[in-house]
């Protein structure tokens, strides 16, 4: 392991502008549930049934009780180790982080260049006028209704089948083409696109370090692939 901490030490230090991909393994460490893993949100809740534009059409109540409590625990979290060494990374490199979560925890650390690419918790958009608030508090009454129009709000958040906003895709895919080091950290690298900007950045032949407590499909492709916890290793990686 100390080799291979050796290496990305390396990788890092050659690097001037650098991706890092992250997901709910990131905020693990925060108390926040991951969705894959064992005891995750996706043993207790189906996909389906929370997690798509059909879920909110069939019950809208269901989803937004799922949301509710994803604001709560999300809300009063606040960034570990692993957020603020990516933070501490921007003094002295070009960090560009594209992060599948929703929980705001990058900025909260004072990352600021985060692109959320599946949108954010604290925003909510409305069903009829497309109006976006954010700073509600943190338990919308269900069901909760746009100050404009009345219409019915739903989260701000991509759901399974639904586009990821193409500007936050290009700025993604922008930053992914000027990196000269990609960083995965937290992410099982199952859900696409977001994967996909991992297993780009391979056939560019950008060096990839990617950081999990377990292996993923991304593992054997990695340039290093570091097993542990994002918030003890982090900090070692990025001092
Ligand atoms: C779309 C929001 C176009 C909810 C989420 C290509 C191939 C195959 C399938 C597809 C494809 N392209 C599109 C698809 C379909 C689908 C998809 O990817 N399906 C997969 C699962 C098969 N994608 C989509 O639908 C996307 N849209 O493609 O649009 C389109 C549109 C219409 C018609 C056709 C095409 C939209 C995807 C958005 C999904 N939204 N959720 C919410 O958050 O409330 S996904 C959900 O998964 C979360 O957002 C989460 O961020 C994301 C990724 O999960 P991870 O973050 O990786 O979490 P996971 O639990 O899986 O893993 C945690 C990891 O951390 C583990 O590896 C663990 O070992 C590690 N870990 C744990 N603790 C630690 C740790 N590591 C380090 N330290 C620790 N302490
Ligand atoms: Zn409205």
């Amino acid at each position: 392991m100390e080799d291979l901490l050796g290496r990305a030490k390396y990788l890092l230090a050659e690097a001037r502008s650098i991706c890092v991909l992250t997901g709910a393994g990131v905020s693990a460490e925060s108390g926040l549930a991951t969705f894959r893993d064992s005891g995750g949100l996706w043993e207790q809740h189906r996909v389906q049934d929370v997690a798509t534009p059909e879920a909110f059409e069939r019950d809208p109540a269901l989803v937004w009780r799922f949301y509710n409590a994803r604001r709560r625990s999300g809300f009063s979290a606040e960034p570990n180790p692993a957020h603020l060494a990516l933070a501490r990374l921007e003094k002295s490199k070009k960090v560009t982080i594209l992060t599948q979560n929703v929980d705001g925890l990058h900025s909260k650390a004072g990352s600021r260049h985060v692109l959320e690419l599946h949108g954010s918790l604290r925003r909510v958009r409305c069903t009829s006028c497309g109006r976006k608030t954010e700073d509600d508090p943190v338990e919308l009454p269900i069901l909760p209704r746009c100050a404009a129009c009345r219409g019915l709000l739903r989260p701000d958040i991509v759901w399974f089948g639904e586009m990821l906003d193409p500007a936050v895709v290009s700025a993604a895919a922008e930053a992914l083409a000027r990196c000269g080091l990609f960083m995965v950290v937290g992410t099982s690298a199952q859900v696409h696109p977001a994967a996909s900007f991992a297993f780009e950045a391979v056939e560019r032949g950008i060096p990839v370090i990617e950081v999990n407590k377990e292996p993923t499909p991304l593992s054997r492709l990695a340039a290093v692939s570091l097993l542990g916890k994002a918030g003890e290793l982090l900090p070692k990686l990025a001092g």
